[in-house]
This record gives structure tokens, C-alpha cells and sequence, in this order.
């Protein structure tokens, strides 16, 4: 990657100590799309650099009974589920619905700097004091349900999970990599692409993995882990909502805070505001990379009928059974 582009130092394959490069030359290894090199780790495919933010955090990390950690596969609505989590937990400290919402962090701050990534943090600041966060903790993550630190799967801390159709989930990260990266996805074929993800081989992937230990973690433990879906939450909101704070136990919303949840999250409400189309991120990522289009089967505009079979196909083959559907 160039290191003139706004690709987040997370995505890069630098600043390892000895024992990570000892640990990453013994993985299964692969050349990846839109980063170098992928490493396979406890069965999911990782940059180096992601993979040093994970190992730190297995390491590190000492979940809290009073967390909350989201958790989502990469463009599948982590920045939506950080704006509408924080706002609900924080409903009493900033008021979402009176005159005082002009000054709500949401309307000046982009929600990923609101909202601690686990493994971005560990992977930059590898010292990073996690206690200093107020309570309720919140934060976010990639890492596989397999992956996740012992004490997170010990505690009663609770983990939101989002999943998205998995066309849609590819089309938006496809995007995403050639605003991130012109140059190297220029010439990129979006064939070889759709190969790759099919064949589990994008970061964090398979996918199916991904949603799959999640899902089922939801129907063996639903007081640990609820399961929301991207589509859920664009039909229905506030039900979402409501059923987020249900299962967080955030005690009685009103219907007029859930409206004013709603909309101020919205996707045209955030990505019109000047901190999501004009700033950076700490790591100088541009924040209006995480708004695109913010639709339920956009893929169309993207993917040729014959690609969207292929990740059909794939679907139909790994979802069988399991209880979880994605039409259309
Ligand atoms: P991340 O995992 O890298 O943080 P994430 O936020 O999951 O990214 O993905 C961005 C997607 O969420 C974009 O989808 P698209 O490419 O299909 O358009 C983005 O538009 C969408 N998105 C961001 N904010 C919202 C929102 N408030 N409501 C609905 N969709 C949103």
C-alpha cells in the first residue's frame, strides 16, 4: 500500500514486535485483497497488523461485568450500531430529545471516535488502560466469537452482534477499499474479489464463521448475546432499539427518546453532519469513508447477476440449517 493513502495503520504490516513475526512466519499465509499479506489465525484470515490487535487483547483485556461490546463483521453496521448504542447508554448524560441535543457528541464527534475498536486500539497503543473508560464501557469489535479474550466469554458483560446481508456486506467494503485505496484496487478485478470472500479469504473471514459462532452463541446464552440484523434495524428502528435496551437493561425509553434516537443516528442525519463528511479519524482515516449509501440491496448497483449467484451459492451452502436466512 502506498503510504501516501489514508489506509489506517491497522491495516498495514508494520510495528510487530519479534515474537508477533515469530508467531505470524509460523501461520498459513495468503496475498490479499486491498492488504498485502493474510495470515490465517484460529481459523480466520487477519492482516499482521490486525493480528498483533488481537493477540494484545486476548492478552490484555479484562472485560468488566457492566460492558458492552459490539461486535460486527466489517461493513455490516459497526458505525450505525456505535451512534445508536452510545446515544441509548448515554440518553441521561446527553439528552437526545430537548434543546440540549444541539450539544450531543454524536452531532461533533464521528461515533468510532465515541466507541473504542478493541483490536485498532491494541494494535496502536498496546499500553492502552481500557480502565480508564467510564461505565458502562462501551466497544467495539471484529474479533471472532472463537477469538474473543477468556474473560469477555467468562463475564456477565454483554455482547451486541449486527449482521448484514452478505452481498451488501461485500459491496460496501468493496467501495470502501477503493475510496480507501485507489491505487491498489484500481486494477483489481471484482472477480477475483467475489472469489476471495466466497472462499472466506477477506479480512476476518469466512464471514460465515463469523455470524455463524455468534448466532448460535444468541440462542445458547440470549442474556449474553443479542443478535440484530443491519435489515432489522432499517425496518424497524426503534423496535430495535427498544430491544437493545431490553436485553442491555437500560431501564425505561420513551417512545419520543427512541424517535429522537432514531433520528438523530440516521443515516442522513450523521453522514450530513460536518465531523462525517470533512474529518479524520486519529489514525487519518477520512470519516465520510463509513457513509456510502446506507441501503438494503444496493449490491445490485454493484454486482453482475452471475457474481451475485456465486455469493449465493456460498450462502445457500453455509447457512443450511442453521436457522438464518438472507433473501434477496
Ligand atoms: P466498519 O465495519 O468499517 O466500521 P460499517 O459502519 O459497518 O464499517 O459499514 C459502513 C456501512 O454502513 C456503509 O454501507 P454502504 O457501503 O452499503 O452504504 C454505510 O453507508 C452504512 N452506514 C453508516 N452509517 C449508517 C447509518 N447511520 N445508517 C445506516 N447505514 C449506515
Amino acid at each position: 500500500m502506498s503510504s501516501s493513502s489514508s489506509v489506517p495503520d491497522y491495516l498495514r504490516d508494520e510495528n510487530l514486535t519479534q515474537k508477533t513475526k515469530d508467531l505470524i512466519s509460523s501461520l498459513p499465509s495468503e496475498k490479499g485483497w486491498l492488504v498485502c499479506q493474510m495470515y490465517q489465525f484460529q481459523g480466520r484470515w487477519h492482516t499482521q497488523a490486525l493480528l498483533k490487535g488481537i493477540l494484545t487483547c486476548q492478552k490484555q483485556f479484562e472485560a468488566k461485568d457492566s460492558d458492552i461490546i459490539l461486535v460486527t463483521n466489517p461493513k455490516s453496521g459497526t458505525t450505525w450500531l456505535k451512534a445508536l448504542v452510545f446515544a441509548l447508554i448515554n440518553r441521561h448524560k446527553f439528552p437526545v430529545y430537548s434543546s440540549s441535543s444541539g450539544e450531543h457528541p454524536l452531532l461533533v464527534t464521528n461515533p468510532h471516535s465515541l466507541v473504542p475498536f478493541l483490536e485498532g486500539v491494541y494494535y496502536e497503543s498496546p499500553d492502552f488502560d481500557f480502565s480508564q473508560l467510564s461505565s458502562p464501557r462501551l466497544m467495539n469489535t471484529h474479533i471472532s466469537h472463537l477469538s474473543l479474550p477468556e474473560s469477555v466469554k467468562s463475564s456477565p458483560c454483554k455482547i451486541v452482534y449486527c449482521c448484514r446481508k452478505p452481498k451488501d456486506m461485500f459491496v460496501s467494503l468493496w467501495h470502501f477499499g477503493k475510496k480507501l485505496a485507489p491505487e491498489e484496487t484500481a486494477d483489481y478485478p471484482i472477480e477475483k474479489a467475489v472469489e476471495a470472500f466466497c472462499q472466506g479469504k477477506f479480512i476476518g473471514g469466512p464471514f460465515w464463521d463469523h455470524v455463524l459462532e455468534y448466532w448460535y452463541a444468541s440462542l445458547e446464552n440470549p442474556n449474553k448475546v443479542l443478535f440484530v440484523s443491519y435489515e432489522e434495524l432499517k425496518k424497524k428502528t426503534g423496535d430495535t432499539i427498544k430491544r437493545i435496551a431490553e436485553f442491555l437493561g437500560c431501564g425505561f425509553v420513551g417512545e419520543e427518546e427512541v424517535r429522537a434516537i432514531v433520528k438523530l443516528c440516521s443515516f442522513e442525519s450523521l453522514s450530513s453532519l460536518e465531523v462525517n463528511r470533512e474529518g479524520k479519524l486519529p489514525s487519518g482515516m477520512e470519516t465520510r469513508a463509513f457513509f456510502r449509501k446506507g441501503e438494503v440491496g444496493g449490491w445490485r448497483d454493484t454486482l453482475t447477476e452471475s457474481l451475485a449467484e456465486v455469493i449465493d451459492r456460498t450462502i445457500e451452502e453455509k447457512f443450511q440449517g442453521s436457522g438464518l436466512k438472507f433473501s434477496c
